[in-house]
């Protein structure tokens, strides 16, 4: 599963003003991200894509955009998950059929449910299809922590090869990595790439690698390097960036960041809210200030 490591944008999609694709839209964004942030993949309908506002039509159309546009000059992971274990199943045997390197998909949220009922989730999806399974751990969102020996539970599925690791619990990240040397791990926070780095990551997965993929690289692979006081110093500018992103509204602003490249991001799906005035004024500040 090597060949699945490095620097992945979780892919931001361009809606029009009634929450319909823009295609032409989505295929700038994938263009921009494979031609100027040189990304190694796309994680595509992750939470940054606004994927669990979507229909699985809708869910359906960008994934076979994202291939038409990619074809095979990088790596694609799906991510499939939602709390209808049907829809992912097929979402996952569509994104098999498409040629996705990989499928992901995020732990169940809303209801409580019982690790018994997390595996069953993820063993239904992956032995469905021949294709591996990326976890998706993300707790501050869906409220799930897994321990350690329940990551093991879930990797006893060999299909079953990493987890995206969206967590500032570093504890937790150090002993995943000591247990299981050989799955994928792939920090879910820009803003703590270095420290995940330093941890023994195997790639990235960031929204804001869409606008700073190229400093991301530099940091992942300085880190590597163990050049620490370098790649310290592109994540300090790095996070002045993220902190003004994270102000200012995360998904708008990236998207008006794309836009300010001349990439047409479009609107964000209601009911998450596109930027006014005066968050586009903010954006423009941002531009200037790190991007252009
Ligand atoms: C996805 O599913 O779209 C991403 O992989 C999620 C990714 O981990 C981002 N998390 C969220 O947006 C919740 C981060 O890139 C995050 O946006 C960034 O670190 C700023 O906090």
């Amino acid at each position: 599963n090597a060949d699945m490591k490095g620097i992945y944008s979780a892919l931001l999609v361009s809606f029009d003003e009634n929450g319909k694709v823009n295609e032409k839209g989505l295929r700038e964004i994938i263009r921009h991200n494979i031609d100027k942030m040189k990304v190694d993949g796309l994680y595509v309908g992750g939470s940054t894509g606004e994927n669990f506002m979507l229909s699985t039509e809708e869910k359906r159309e960008i994934f076979r955009i994202a291939k038409d546009e990619a074809k095979d000059s990088i790596k694609l992971i799906a991510q499939v998950g939602s709390i209808n274990v049907y829809e992912s199943v097929a979402l996952a045997q569509y994104a098999t059929e498409l040629g996705y390197d990989a499928i992901s998909a995020v732990t169940p949220f809303y209801y409580k449910f019982t690790f018994q009922e997390i595996k069953d989730y993820y063993n239904t999806i992956i032995n469905s299809v021949e294709n591996r399974l990326i976890i998706y751990s993300i707790p501050a969102l869906t409220g799930v922590n897994m321990s350690v020996a329940q990551f093991g539970e879930l990797f006893e599925n060999e299909k079953i090869i990493g987890v995206k690791f969206t967590a500032a619990d570093f504890f937790l990240l150090e002993r995943l990595r000591k247990a299981y040397p050989d799955h994928l791990i792939y920090a879910g926070f820009d803003e703590m790439m270095l420290p995940a780095a330093v941890c023994g990551i195997d790639g990235a997965i960031g929204s804001t690698f869409n606008v700073n993929g190229i400093r991301a690289r530099q940091i992942y692979e300085l880190a590597q390097a163990g050049k620490i006081e370098e790649a310290l110093k592109i994540q300090h500018v790095t996070n002045d960036l993220i902190s003004a992103i994270l102000a200012n509204g995360l998904y708008p602003t990236i998207k008006e960041l794309l836009k300010l490249q001349g990439v047409d991001a479009g609107y964000c799906h209601r009911p998450m809210a596109s930027a006014d005035e005066g968050q586009k004024a903010v954006a423009k500040e941002i531009f200037d200030n790190y991007l252009g």
